[in-house]
């Protein structure tokens, strides 16, 4: 009698996979109805029941999970276990937990929920609460007075902005987690384990215990949430001139070492790809270090970029083996052909990187194209057909990032009668940085990674990706990358008051001061590197210690 996880084949199950590789257990997939009598455990899976009907697995997941032999859900692996799901209002659950699950509110805060947050223990508050990733827009809330039933089944609660919801349940031999241990770092992986370590008998009496499900205490909203900021590590990875994937650094998105002047190989190109490591080798150094989140870019996608023999998915599986937080793959993710003339559509190349293992996929110049084709329509809705509406829909909005490359286009106020009006950023005539120092400018997007610039601000980019189902948005700065001069805190404020989703800050940080003064100025939910960390001028760690003395609120335990 084994270990079985279930796969519907539309989730980052592979990471779930890893992870209990990593932690020296061995296991084996359910395939059909009848492998569930060979099951004693399984683990998760993540997409719409439906896919379980289709597949003749619904009614026989059931009957185990009624058959108190043991069940560990993930994500939406847990919110199986419920009646409903607001998400899909055809969509019945298993009926286990007699409760429905319900859209988080946007009012005060950021949908989806995603980033590191606590899990506090319902029955005991005296214990210090682990910090999991979630990412997820739909939950169970949690009420003792109106749901006592399914309140009883909590076995912790997580409050985001002014919510408690159940962030696990726990009963006998069934335990379902609305978090990620596969992607909480050691936290996570210690969850799975021991769980995984202590047998049935034992796991049933424990929870039979009569104290153990006493009344749910009502729990009273705190001050503030626990969501922590992110800190990212960001690899910009491509080939160097002898055809190595390496991870490279531009200055303004310009990778190739400066050639002295007068140097006989001053030629147009500039000199060699800049290399600053081994992506999995820097991958597996960053999520040691404690970073919350890794983000590996193919940064030369916008040349031809088959899926046929693509080296980043080689990159990608070795990196999500020893990598357990969440892991973003960028560049690329667009309909492409292969050399034998095959078809990929945007969906295909990211479901090969999620079963690679890739938690996210970010869309760069392919989410320029489908938010100029939303404006054209006049629409407040996409048809359906781009990657970001493709992959959301397959994979859920939180595993669909935007990243944008936004360029200053500077103008002069007397004169300019452009569209942007409303998005001029004006600089102050004192301000330390000569780019700004008494100018105005707006932010205009660009593909193909800065090489061309098209008339759509990045408000309006923000804006019409947002409906079309991107779940954050990775903001970029060619004008600041690599330059170490801070983030710019103006366009991630333009960025983030156009939208709900999370926003992520990226390009420029100069010193660990300067994520201090992204999060205080901007409100930003996640602030990235690359430079800084590669070069080793600061520690992720001295970040967080730094983010902490200053009360801002990170994940600190990653050991
Ligand atoms: O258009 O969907 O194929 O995606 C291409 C992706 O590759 C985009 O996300 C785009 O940002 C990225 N990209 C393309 N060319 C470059 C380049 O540098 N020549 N890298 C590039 C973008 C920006 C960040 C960088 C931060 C932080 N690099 O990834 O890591 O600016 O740097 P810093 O902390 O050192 O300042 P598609």
């Amino acid at each position: 009698m084994g270990l079985f996880l279930l796969d519907y084949g539309a989730g980052n199950v592979q990471s779930l996979a890893n992870s209990l590789s990593k932690l020296g257990h061995t296991f084996e997939w359910i395939l059909s109805p009848a492998d569930f009598h060979k099951a004693t455990a399984i683990g998760a899976f993540e997409t719409a029941v439906e896919n379980l009907k289709k597949k003749g697995l619904l009614e026989p997941l059931k009957e185990y999970v009624q058959s108190g032999k043991p069940y560990f859900g993930i994500c939406i692996g847990m919110q199986v276990l419920f009646q409903s799901s607001e998400e899909s209002p055809n969509f019945y659950g298993l009926g286990i937990v007699p409760t429905t699950i319900d859209l988080f509110d946007n009012l005060d805060k950021t949908v989806p929920h995603m980033g590191w947050n606590s899990a506090d223990l319902v029955q005991t508050q005296d214990v210090e609460p682990a910090f999991y990733y979630f990412v997820h827009s739909y939950c169970a809330k949690y009420s003792p007075t109106d749901r006592p039933d399914a309140a009883s089944w909590a076995y912790t609660t997580t409050q985001y902005g002014g919510e408690i919801f159940i962030s696990s349940v726990r009963k006998g031999n069934v335990f379902g987690t609305q978090f990620h241990p596969e992607k909480s770092g050691a936290a996570g992986l210690a969850l799975i384990d021991n769980w995984l370590r202590t047998s049935e008998v034992e796991r049933s009496a424990a929870i039979s215990k009569p104290e153990t499900f006493r009344t749910p205490p009502t729990l009273s909203l705190r001050l503030k949430d626990n969501l922590s900021k992110r800190i990212i590590a960001c690899m910009d990875v491509r080939s160097d001139d002898d055809g190595n994937m390496v991870v490279t650094k531009g200055d303004q998105y310009d990778v190739r070492e400066k050639v002295p002047s007068g140097s006989s190989m001053q030629i147009k190109i500039g000199g060699a790809v800049r290399n600053l490591g081994k992506p999995v080798t820097l991958a597996s150094k960053y999520y040691a270090a404690g970073a919350d989140e890794i983000c590996l870019l193919n940064i030369t996608s916008f040349r031809h970029s088959p899926l046929q023999d693509q080296p980043m998915l080689a990159v990608v599986r070795a990196a999500a083996e020893c990598v357990f937080v969440p892991l973003t793959i960028g560049g690329g993710i667009k309909d492409t052909v292969d050399p034998d003339g095959t078809k990929r559509s945007a969906l295909e190349v990211a479901s090969a990187y999620f079963r690679a293992g890739a938690d996210k996929v970010s869309i760069g110049s392919d989410a320029v194209y489908a938010a100029e084709k939303l404006l054209a329509s006049g629409q407040t809705h996409g048809d359906g057909t781009s990657s970001i509406e493709t992959i959301a829909h397959a994979y859920g909005r939180q595993a669909v990032v935007v990243s944008v490359d936004p360029r200053r286009v500077y103008v002069d106020t007397a004169t300019y009668d452009g569209p942007h009006q409303d998005e001029l950023v004006h600089g102050s005539p004192e301000s330390a940085l000569e780019s700004d120092r008494g100018r105005t400018w707006w932010y205009a997007c660009t593909v193909s990674g800065g090489r061309e610039t098209r008339s759509i601000s990045v408000c309006q980019l923000a804006c019409a990706v947002e409906a079309l189902g991107a779940g954050e948005i990775l903001v970029n700065s060619i004008d600041r990358d690599g330059t170490g001069l801070g983030f710019d805190a103006g366009l991630l404020r333009l960025v983030k008051g156009c939208v709900k989703v999370p926003v992520v800050a990226s390009s420029g940080a100069g010193s660990k001061e300067h994520f201090v003064e992204v999060f205080e100025q901007t409100g930003v939910e996640a602030a990235l590197a690359a430079g800084i960390f590669h070069r080793g001028e600061v520690d992720i760690g001295e970040v967080k210690e730094c983010l902490t003395r200053n009360n801002v609120k990170v994940r600190t335990h990653v050991a």
